[in-house]
């Protein structure tokens, strides 16, 4: 699989710091911010500062240094929100799963009683 990477994404101009965003924790492989567009009480986008596409590259490609910074990111994201009771994480990916942002984002979704999912 061949993942071209659009350094034009809004994403990489919130890293780049063209455009602001409400931050929640940066560190030097990560940044989490709040969605836009907010689905709960707590919606906090977690990506990568690497340019990687989706999940799927991410898991491929990034290093383990930069998994396990991501991933530290993530624990990082749900101490600050205080999601004890519970969140969803979510990578929407490509077509199929209806990604708007060509760069790798988890959907860290809480701070309320969340409904099942349907596909
Ligand atoms: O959804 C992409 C998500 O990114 C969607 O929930 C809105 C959010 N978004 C889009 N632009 C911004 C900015 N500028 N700041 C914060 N959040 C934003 P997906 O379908 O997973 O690709």
């Amino acid at each position: 699989m061949q993942f071209d990477y659009d350094d034009q994404n809004i994403f990489a101009k919130i890293l780049r710091g063209e455009i602001p965003n409400s931050t929640v924790f940066e560190s030097e492989h990560a940044l989490a911010f709040h969605d836009i567009q907010p689905q709960a009480q707590v919606h906090v986008l977690v990506i990568p500062k690497g340019p990687y596409v989706s999940l799927d590259h991410f898991a491929r490609d990034a290093s383990a240094e930069e998994q396990a910074g991501f991933m530290a990111a993530v624990a990082e994201v749900c101490r600050i929100t205080g999601v004890v009771d519970g969140f969803r994480a979510i990578a929407n990916t490509r077509t199929h799963g209806v990604q708007d942002v060509p760069h790798f984002h988890l959907h860290i979704i809480g701070g309320q009683q969340l409904g099942r999912m349907l596909p």
